[in-house]
């Protein structure tokens, strides 16, 4: 208990200090999450390159009046978390060879000092914007729940999981080394290791099986950021048989661990970093889980609810004694909508919209205001209509990466192809009951776009769908 109260203590110390200091410079903190590949990075570049070059973004209304004079770089406000290496991924993007940027599996943080004329009022003229960056693993708001259990809880639900009868086959070499895990047994490192070890395989294999599941807790053991290999999260669940566990066992040990991972990861990283954003992106790959059929829809609908109840923790629930969410506005993208073309971006963003619908009404409210928009961070292609049997279809043109194959046709890299991706249907229940076959889309993997050059040679911005639209929701009061 005295615990909880040195951390209320320390919060609200912070917390006024945070808010003397932003009296003096404005800030706005802004959290771009999103599940594995969900595309945070992509966005997190294209929006700090849109800002600093200070594109025209019709609907950002700030771009727009030609109130943003200039934004740059300016150093992070937290010594302790890593810099996003903005340079590094806009020169993979840009650069001859066009790479996307490669995997993250940690936090990065990057703070833009945005110079801008307020549009009116009595405090017109000129003004600064901090704006703190914090791209994050979406893996990690999922151990939230953690919180409010105990270990015997945590492993006897998670066992249960695994012993659904459609999971047989892939849970199957993880139970097997449960099975002969005596939780009773003398606590020993090497064993505990190699039950961790295949506790993790089983995650890995839920990630890339049917349902895609990404939310099964603990969420850094698939994205353990700095904490790799360390004691915090080498445990697993254990069959306890109801036993309450004795000092000295494996039990014991698993217990303790599982204790330490709550109180020196999770309750640190939503205490320090989650309760502190003001404004939070969500990025969701609704195409990629649309294609992957109904086990994977469902399996995204439950990570949405998770993210939701991450947003109204604080009311009546035990991590409101850790921390007090802030964020008063939630945006979630599907994102790579230029997969698409725009013709079927609204029923894109009208199954996103019945997705977080639903999960609102599940979850009771969203303690924030939430929209939703379908975007692309960088389009990778343009448009075009394409003849199929008679019939002209809408389709995107662009450049398959290589090895990627459509219809048995494989791609080197270095050509174009017109594809038609299919299309989404009209009303956006209809994907819950079936409405698109699993694989029957055409989703390849473009290269980032080549870059189009101006009169004189020079490169211009990164082309993008809807990135204004997001920004315009997100960031447009403070700007005003
Ligand atoms: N065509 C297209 N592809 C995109 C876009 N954004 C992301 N992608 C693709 O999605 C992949 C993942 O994007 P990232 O931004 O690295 O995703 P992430 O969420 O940071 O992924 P992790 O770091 O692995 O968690 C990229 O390598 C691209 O292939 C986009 O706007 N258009
Ligand atoms: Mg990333």
């Amino acid at each position: 208990m005295s615990g909880t109260v040195f951390t209320q203590t320390y919060d609200a110390i912070r917390n006024a200090a945070d808010f003397a200091l932003s009296a003096v410079q404005p800030g706005v903190r802004l959290g771009v999450t999103g599940l594995s590949r969900s595309g945070k990075t992509v966005f997190t570049t294209a929006m700090v390159h849109h800002l600093l070059e200070v594109t025209p973004m019709p609907v950002f209304r700030a771009a727009a009046e030609g109130r943003i004079r200039r934004a740059r770089l300016a150093h992070q406000p937290d010594d302790d978390v890593p810099r996003f290496p903005y340079e590094t991924y806009l020169e993979a993007l840009t650069g001859p060879e066009r790479n996307w940027p490669r995997s993250t599996n940690r936090i990065a943080e990057l703070r833009i000092a945005i110079d801008y004329e307020r549009a009116s009022g009595w405090r017109k003229g000129p003004a600064t914007l901090n704006l703190d960056v914090v791209d994050y693993p979406g893996e990690w708001l999922t151990d939230l729940a953690l919180l409010e259990e105990s270990y015997a809880d945590w492993a006897r639900e998670t066992i249960a999981a695994a012993r659904r009868p459609d999971r047989a086959a892939i849970a199957g070499p993880w139970l097997a080394a449960l099975a002969e895990t005596d939780a009773g047994a003398a606590a020993d490192e090497a064993l505990a290791e190699r039950v961790a070890d295949a506790f993790k395989t089983y995650l890995a294999a839920l990630r890339a099986g049917p349902e895609a599941v990404a939310t099964t807790p603990p969420g850094r053991f698939l994205m353990p950021g700095d904490l790799a290999g360390s004691p915090a999260l080498t445990f697993a669940p254990l069959d306890l048989k109801g036993v309450t566990p004795a000092s000295g066992t494996m039990a014991a040990l698993m217990d303790r661990r599982f204790e330490a991972y709550k109180s020196r990861v999770v309750g640190p990283f939503f205490r320090e970093h989650f309760a502190r954003l003001d404004r939070q992106l969500v990025l969701v790959d609704v195409l990629a889980a649309l294609d992957r059929g109904p086990a994977a829809l469902a399996e995204l609908e439950t990570a949405i609810d998770r993210v939701l109840l991450a947003f109204r923790a604080g009311r009546n629930t035990l991590a409101s004694r850790i921390f007090m969410p802030r964020i008063d506005r939630v945006l979630f993208a599907a994102t790579k909508a230029d997969h698409l073309h725009q013709s079927g971006h609204a029923r894109l963003e009208a199954i996103l919209r019945l997705l977080v619908d639903r999960a609102i009404r599940r979850t009771e409210g969203a303690g924030a205001r939430v929209g939703t928009v379908a975007l692309a961070s960088v389009r990778a292609t343009r448009e075009a209509m394409v003849r199929e049997g008679g019939v002209k279809l809408p389709a995107i043109v662009g450049t398959p990466e290589a090895g990627e194959s459509i219809d048995g046709q494989v791609f080197d890299g270095l050509t174009e192809a017109a594809i038609f991706p299919g299309e989404l249907p009209e009303q956006p229940e209809a994907v819950f009951q079936g409405a698109i076959a699993p694989g029957s889309l055409r989703f390849p993997r473009f290269r980032p776009p080549a870059p189009l050059l101006d009169a004189a040679g020079r490169a211009h911005a990164l082309p993008h769908i809807r990135l204004d639209r997001a920004l315009e929701f997100l960031l447009a009061d403070r700007l005003a």
